[in-house]
């Protein structure tokens, strides 16, 4: 079977994927070396999209009020409901929140259904926690939302700069770009960001500056670029506000950063003295209460030195999904029409409702995520359409959406995955086609439009997004404005609708690809927009052509405002919050993956050394963070990567995974006035050890239920690992370890010490381990990557918790790829002498597929180099 060319479903990099299909449900897939994304490297996400792809946990069928239902009663029921309800309370009493993770096709017929049919503009989508800030930012600079530059910038920079982004653990293969231009012309790399992260590993300089203070540090480096003469006076003719700006920066230059002055003046001399350079920004900028202001301020120095839109230099907002470009180009976001037209401009709202033919039209914005799911909690939305999203899970105080979600009168989710958060809670269940089965276009961050092809068939009786949707809009009566039955002919009008906004001087303009036919929409090409008669990718901006009236762009004036809550005796800590390099988002499909799952198993918050002493907190300890929303227990990483006050912890975790550990449910839902985005970055909480009674750890083969104050599971190849906490007493384990594992016929075997609190109970069968308890007062010392891969295996031996002396244990995995554990790493460094990432790639293997791992390798040799050096 020949392969199947496509993109990664994951980050907004958009690697292109070949796919072969196995003919068994099973995918093998590599990196497509002609993608001008990536050029066939994969990071470790996308290197193990294959293990992603199986039935375990899928959605097959509809189902209403948790019964299976056909799809024929399950769309008839969605579009009565929200018609009944239109009818009765008007069309703002129904909402839809998608995703950057829909294919540009399910957006377009998403978007055209909420404005252009039910007549609300309630249509809001993951992206407004995501890229609402950079949307704003551009918009208010450029006068459009879009990115001037392109990839080949980062090969081209002499200067990278890496503001609120963890590049080598959020958009990898960009990261091994940055890498390589570093190693071909010695480009430098500058990271700001309060926490030490994997993409410190590889910086020049790294600013650990004060939470929430980017404007202040960017107002410093702008002042200073008008004080040295390093404006660029001809640019600056077809610029706004510059002097304004420059005002306001000058005033603030020494607003607290919390950074060192030679550190910061370190950076500014670089930045300013180095043209070709590319400032690199994500969610520490967006994810703020000032997140537009951030972005601006970027922008702000950007423009002032005309440093924007020519090779090697500019500003580079990377999108998070894999279409988070998409949507904002078709409209997804609440304040958006299509086509980068406004909702607000009546002339806009005119020419798309008769190229729509559209019966209706709102007039203004509707909700953004924040209020839409006040508002669903309040009443005043009564019927709730959640596509390709978890906002039980990511959206924050989020039990109070998750009561919200559950109090709604009606509400509709499509999903792939059966049992989510978010689906657990709805009335009409919709089983979705998954990434590898379905046909659509997404765009990158840097503008470039790809394809996702099919390989596999869709399985049960999954559909695509666009055509449930598609579907709903037929049945709610209109049949002409719905009428598709491929994807290609949805991007036709999309591409024509575009040409309509490219006459009204929009630079968003595909209309070049309106007239592909099925075989070409087929095999198209990455492209980057525009594609039009006049234009065709590249670069925007260089020529000093803005969107703005008057065609000058603006620059603003900006003044540093920390984040809106308050440390104080109560919530004495500050809360970031992040991605892990091997888990997407609310896990549903990454977590399906051994390999990835290995990485990091358990829930954390990384705590600063001092504050853990000073709170009685020791490694292993878990710990509570406690918020006015809410509360999570984790696991305390102790690490002086964090800086004293604050703590960081992942926002992976979910009621499947780990339900005490959802970290949404302590983040404050506060958000930028501007975007409306909300500072998942910057919430404030209390810190104390969770004192357990009891700690536990299992392995096992089957299923497990675990009942528990705390718990968190993760895949292993054989079964589970599960970690686990409780406050209760138990008095007798081995009945609980039955209880746990559902296991009572088999062969146990079990040491317990009922004075001391411990317990180690092992279940065989046919001379083969089923599953193992092990549980302590203390967090249980047992090495945990040996035993999570015995189940299944010939061990009489397993109570032990630790390999036989000829099996050395492996330590938690680091190279995904190639399952290479720490242990090995650094006994092979020690023992080999290995010196460079490099030899331990020709040794190991480990970091020489997708590379993911390259900066944590570099650190371990980092430690033991300046450990030998020291001794
Ligand atoms: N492995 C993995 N990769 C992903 C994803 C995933 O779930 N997993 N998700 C994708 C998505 S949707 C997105 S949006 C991107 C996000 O990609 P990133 O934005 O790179 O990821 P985050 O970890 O959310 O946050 C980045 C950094 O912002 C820092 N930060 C916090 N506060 C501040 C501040 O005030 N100022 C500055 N300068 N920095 C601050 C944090 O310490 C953190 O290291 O990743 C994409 N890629
Ligand atoms: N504290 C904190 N919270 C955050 C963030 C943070 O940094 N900190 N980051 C925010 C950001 S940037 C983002 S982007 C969001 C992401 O948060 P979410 O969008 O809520 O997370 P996902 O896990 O990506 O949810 C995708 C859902 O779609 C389902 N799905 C997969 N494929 C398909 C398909 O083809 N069709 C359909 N219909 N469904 C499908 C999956 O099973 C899953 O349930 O989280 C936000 N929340
Ligand atoms: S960097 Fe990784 S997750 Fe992102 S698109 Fe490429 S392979 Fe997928
Ligand atoms: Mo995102």
């Amino acid at each position: 079977m020949s392969e199947v060319r496509s993109t990664c479903p994951y980050c907004g990099v958009g690697c292109g994927v070949l796919l072969k299909a196995d003919g068994q449900g099973g995918l093998a897939v590599r990196g497509d070396p002609d993608h001008p994304a990536n050029f066939g490297r994969l990071c470790s996400k996308g290197s193990a999209l294959g293990e992603t792809v199986g039935l375990e946990g899928r959605l097959l069928t509809p189902r209403v009020q948790g019964q299976e239902a056909s799809w024929d009663d399950a769309l008839q029921l969605v579009a009565d409901r929200f018609q009944q309800t239109i009818a009765e309370h008007g069309p703002d009493s129904v909402a839809f929140y998608v995703s950057g993770q829909l294919l540009t096709e399910d957006y377009y017929v998403a978007n055209k259904l909420m404005k252009g049919f039910i007549g609300s503009a309630n249509i809001d989508t993951n992206s407004r926690l995501c890229m609402a800030s950079s949307v704003a930012g551009h918009k208010r600079a450029f006068g459009t939302d879009t990115v001037p530059g392109t990839y080949e910038d980062l090969d081209e920079a002499d200067l990278i700069v890496l503001v609120g982004s963890n590049l080598a653990w959020c958009h990898p293969v960009l990261y091994q770009r940055v890498l390589a231009a570093r190693k071909a012309r010695g480009t430098r790399i500058v990271v700001i960001d309060p926490r030490r992260t994997a993409s410190c590993d590889a910086a020049d300089l790294h600013l650990p500056l004060a939470p929430g203070s980017d404007v202040a540090l960017f107002n410093a480096l702008l002042s200073q670029i008008q004080q040295r003469g390093a404006a660029d006076a001809d640019f600056l003719t077809h610029v706004e506000g510059a002097d304004q700006a420059f005002a306001a920066a000058h005033e603030s230059r020494l607003d607290p950063t919390g950074l060192d002055e030679t550190l910061v003046q370190q950076f500014i001399d670089l930045w300013i003295g180095t043209q070709k350079v590319v400032t690199v920004y994500s969610q520490g900028v967006n994810q703020s209460s000032s997140g537009s202001d951030k972005v601006n301020a970027i922008l702000n120095c950007h423009l002032a030195t005309g440093r924007i839109g020519k090779p090697g230099c500019g500003p580079l907002s990377v999108t998070g999904q894999p279409n988070a470009m998409g949507g904002r180009e078709v409209g997804g976001l609440a304040n958006m029409l299509a086509c980068h037209l406004d909702i607000e401009n009546a002339q806009h709202r005119s020419v798309v409702r008769e190229f729509w033919s559209s019966p209706t039209m709102p007039e203004a914005p509707g909700l953004k995520a924040v209020d839409m799911f006040r508002a669903v909690g309040s009443g005043k939305i009564k019927a709730l359409w959640v596509i390709h999203t978890n906002p039980a899970v990511s959206m924050p105080d989020a039990d109070a959406v998750s009561a919200a979600i559950a109090g709604c009168d009606f509400t509709v989710v499509s999903d792939i995955t059966a049992q989510t958060d978010t689906a657990r809670l709805a009335d009409v269940l919709l089983p979705a086609s998954a990434w590898g089965e379905k046909d659509g276009t997404v765009t990158n961050s840097d503008r470039t439009i790809s394809r996702q092809r099919a390989a596999l068939p869709a399985p049960g009786q999954a559909r695509p997004d666009w055509a449930i949707l598609a579907e709903v809009g037929r049945r709610m009566g209109w049949t002409a404005g719905f009428d598709y039955e491929t994807p290609a002919e949805i991007f036709r009008e999309y591409a024509a609708l575009s040409g309509i906004a490219g006459r009204f001087g929009r630079d968003f303009d595909i209309s070049g690809l309106g007239d592909l036919d099925d075989a070409g929409f087929d095999a198209l090409q990455p492209t980057r927009w525009p594609v039009s008669a006049a234009r065709q990718g590249g670069r925007f901006f260089a020529d000093g052509q803005f969107f703005h009236d008057g065609g000058k762009a603006r620059m603003l004036a900006l003044h540093h405002k920390v984040p809106e809550a308050k440390t104080g005796p109560r919530y004495p800590f500050r809360l970031n919050t992040g991605r892990i390099r091997d888990q997407w988002h609310t896990m549903t499909r990454t977590a399906l993956s051994p390999r990835l799952s290995a990485h990091l198993a358990e829930p954390f918050v990384e705590i600063h050394p001092q504050d853990a002493a000073d709170q009685g907190i020791a490694p292993a300890d878990l710990v509570q963070l406690r918020s006015p929303q809410g509360s999570a227990i984790l696991r305390a990483r102790i690490t002086d990567a964090v800086q004293p006050g604050q703590v960081f912890a992942p926002m992976h975790w979910t009621g499947e995974t780990a339900p005490c550990a959802r970290i949404d449910a302590v983040v404050a839902a506060v958000t930028d006035p501007v975007s409306g985005q909300p500072e998942s970055k910057a919430s404030v909480v209390a810190v104390d050890r969770f004192a357990a009674k009891w700690y536990g750890f299992a392995v096992c083969q089957g299923d497990i239920d675990p009942r528990a104050e705390y718990w968190a599971r993760a895949r292993t190849r054989q079964g589970w690992r599960v970690e686990m906490a409780g406050l209760s007493e138990i008095t007798d384990w081995e009945a609980e370890a039955c209880r746990l594992f559902a296991l009572s016929d088999a062969q146990v075997q079990s040491l317990i010490d009922v004075k001391r609190g411990l317990a180690r109970i092992a279940f065989h069968a046919d001379g083969r381990l089923l599953a193992a308890l092990f549980v302590a007062p203390q967090p249980v010392a047992v090495m945990r990557d040996y035993l999570a891969n015995l189940p299944g295996q010939d061990s009489s031996d397993a109570l032990t918790g630790r390999p036989p002396a000829d099996r050395p244990d492996p330590g938690p995995t680091l190279c995904s790829c190639f399952d290479v554990g720490v242990n090995t790493i650094l006994t092979a460094v020690e023992t080999q002498g290995l010196m460079s990432v490099e030899q331990v790639g020709a040794a190991l293997q480990a970091g020489t597929n997708c590379g993911s791992c390259r900066p944590e390798i570099a650190a371990l040799l980092a430690q033991v180099h300046q450990r030998e050096a020291a001794e």
